[in-house]
């Protein structure tokens, strides 16, 4: 599928679960898809399908959008290692350019996780989580994070299906981001600032950043915190544990 903004393509995007041999692959015709809204009308039906599904199988979906390097898989690694018997079940959808790498991380972690290779795409789109959730089975019930590519623009614009959006930001790429990106920031419920044990070394002022995500969405929530050192993690399992569905 063409994207409409950037032209990139994710015709090719491929999806395996390190260390399971069946392969599934996505083709798509991009040929008649240059028109935005046709583009994004097809996307969200297809996410509008996905929802129903999800919702069908009370199954609670989270789509994790941020800067390349964030910590977004640090911060799911963090998740697994810190949930108890009290969580529902939980898996990942992994969506990167090229590598196993993010999902090979959580499945060390003792996750189930299926890597979503866009080729030269951006972003993931419904088609591709509507394979990625064929192929990760997730139980009923269960809690599904969407790893997006790491990026501030395109995945912005692309409705997968997913009940809640959380942008994430790590306090090394400036307090100007949701400024600079801010349909990522403005459509999200929550924003998640990292790496604040690297805050003492920066000239970051976090207060700026905090304040321009108030002016660009209202009643978004902020967590400050460290999926390294762990400060700050209660609040984000507590968000998370709130929006599972509980049986
Ligand atoms: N100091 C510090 N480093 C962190 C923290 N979280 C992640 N990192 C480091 O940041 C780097 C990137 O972390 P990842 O979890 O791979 O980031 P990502 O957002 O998943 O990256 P992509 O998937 O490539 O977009 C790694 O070297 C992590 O160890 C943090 O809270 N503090
Ligand atoms: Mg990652």
């Amino acid at each position: 599928m063409m994207c409409g903004h950037c032209g990139c393509s994710s015709e090719k995007a491929r999806l395996s679960e390190p260390g399971v041999e069946a392969h599934s692959h996505l083709h798509q015709d991009g040929d008649s898809l240059h028109l935005q809204q046709a583009l994004l009308a097809g996307n969200d039906e297809l996410a509008l399908h996905n929802r129903q599904w999800l919702t069908e199988n009370r199954i609670t979906c989270i789509n994790l959008m941020g800067t390349p390097g964030a910590g977004k898989t640090q911060l799911l690694e963090a998740t697994f290692k810190g949930a108890d018997t009290g969580w529902p079940p939980m898996a990942v959808l992994e969506g990167d350019q090229q590598t196993q790498n993010d999902a090979r991380r959580i499945q060390a972690c003792g996750g189930r996780a299926v890597q979503i290779n866009t080729g030269t795409g951006c972003h993931l789109d419904a088609q591709m989580i509507q394979a990625g959730l064929t192929s990760l089975a997730p139980l009923p019930g269960s809690l599904v994070l969407v790893e997006n590519v790491g990026n501030l623009v395109c995945p912005a614009l692309f409705d997968l299906g997913e009940q809640h959006r959380v942008a994430m930001m790590a306090v090394t790429d400036g307090e100007d981001k949701p400024e600079k990106y801010p349909h990522l920031f403005a459509g999200c419920e929550l924003v998640v600032i990292n790496k604040i044990d690297l805050q003492p070394y920066l000239n970051v002022d976090l207060k700026k950043t905090k304040a321009s995500l108030r002016r660009l969405n209202p009643r978004v929530e902020i967590l400050e915190l460290s999926a390294n050192t762990g400060e700050g993690l209660d609040a984000w399992r507590d968000w998370l544990l709130t929006r599972a569905h509980h049986d």
